[in-house]
């Protein structure tokens, strides 16, 4: 299959992020998609640029003046202050529950909370072109398998699953997978579903398509009562309006065995099976590996291979997203074991 990369993911390269209140290195560093492309080139799967312009896509994901913020946030925060261009902006205050979020604060930090979950999910200089850039191969991994091709892979960081409508979080900032899922109805499939099998539920995902039938929402990842994002991903989280019981949440604890992950994989394609899903979108965390260092599962490399096997055994179309993964130097390995596996099934 195809690989479609990010060609400016290295200008997203913020130096640090906080863990128990003190600077620590990103977890989110540009050596992992960097490990992964040269375990795509080593065991020879072609990779493309992105050749189709996301902006439409994105303006029916995400909110015009999130967008619009995430566009020129870099500009605004060097303009505060030139010295700014060496440091990072991080939010300190957000609009929960009684406060309001319908008018946009003027100070910079005030609207930077406005658009972030949290506080984890830094920036630097070149973040808003490449996430733009991913997005782009999203969009162009989708319109690939719309156009006929069995499978593609976009290759891409910063992540985007926790992204959602109108905010940034879990160091993602624009919600790849939905873009694909959307490129994927647009162009032709009236069901699409989205499997998330990144470590860390999904939210992002979740609420951009929670009121909808045309994308079924799936996803697998570490119980929110102890693990990230914590406010969401429970599992009597299903769907509201239009879209009730199109999200199906398979929360499982941390700790949960490679055997107990495979039997919630199986759930969740017996789910696609059934409900007459015309394309498929992985959202390919690779954090569920035994050797993350944020996360609790406990899948061997192989097992990677196996996760590969089972999704292409679903016989559909099929665009797989790069989303988190931090235990870099295996990345390139579990990534394109995955591939593989989908290959030789
Ligand atoms: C895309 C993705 O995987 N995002 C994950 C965001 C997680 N952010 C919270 C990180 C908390 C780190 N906790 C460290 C626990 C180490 N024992
Ligand atoms: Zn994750």
């Amino acid at each position: 299959m195809l690989t479609f990369h990010n060609p400016l993911h290295q200008g997203h390269a913020p130096i640090h992020e906080f863990y128990r209140g003190e600077r620590v290195p990103c977890f989110e560093k540009p050596s992992r998609v960097d490990y992964v492309e040269e375990a795509l080139r080593r065991r020879g799967h072609p990779l493309v640029p992105p050749a189709v312009d996301s902006a439409a896509v994105l303006s029916q994901i995400h909110a015009p003046r999130y967008l619009a913020f995430l566009k020129s946030a870099w500009q605004q925060w060097v303009g505060l202050d030139p010295a700014n261009a060496a440091v990072q902006p991080f939010p300190s205050v957000w609009p929960v529950r009684t406060l309001r979020s319908d008018v946009e604060p003027e100070n910079f930090v005030a609207r930077l909370g406005l658009y972030s979950m949290d506080n984890g999910t830094p920036m630097a200089a070149g973040t808003w072109a490449a996430a733009k850039a991913g997005a782009d191969a999203a969009a162009s991994a989708a319109a690939h398998v719309a156009q006929g091709a069995r499978a593609a892979f976009c290759c891409t960081r910063p992540p985007g699953h926790h992204a959602g409508p109108d905010f940034m979080g879990g160091y993602c900032f624009l919600n790849n997978a939905a873009v694909a899922a959307q490129v994927l109805r647009t162009q032709g499939a009236s069901r699409v579903a989205l499997l998330d099998v990144d470590y860390h539920h999904g939210n992002g995902t979740q609420s951009i398509f929670y009121e909808r039938s045309d994308v079924l929402f799936i996803s697998i990842h570490g119980d929110p009562r102890t693990e990230y994002p914590f406010y969401l991903g429970h599992a009597d989280e299903t769907g509201a309006g239009q879209g009730a019981g199109f999200n199906l949440n398979l929360p499982l604890p941390a700790g949960t065995s490679a055997a107990g992950w495979f039997g919630a994989l199986e759930a969740a394609c017996q789910r696609i099976a059934a409900d007459g899903t015309e394309a498929l979108v992985i959202s390919l965390g690779l954090d569920a590996f035994e050797g993350d260092p944020i996360s609790r599962f406990a899948l061997a490399s192989d097992d990677f291979t196996r996760l590969g096997e089972r999704l292409a055994r679903l016989g559909l179309p099929t665009v797989l997203v790069l989303e988190g993964g931090y235990a870099a130097a295996e990345l390139g390995t579990n990534a394109v074991n995955v591939l593989d596996g989908f290959e030789q099934a």
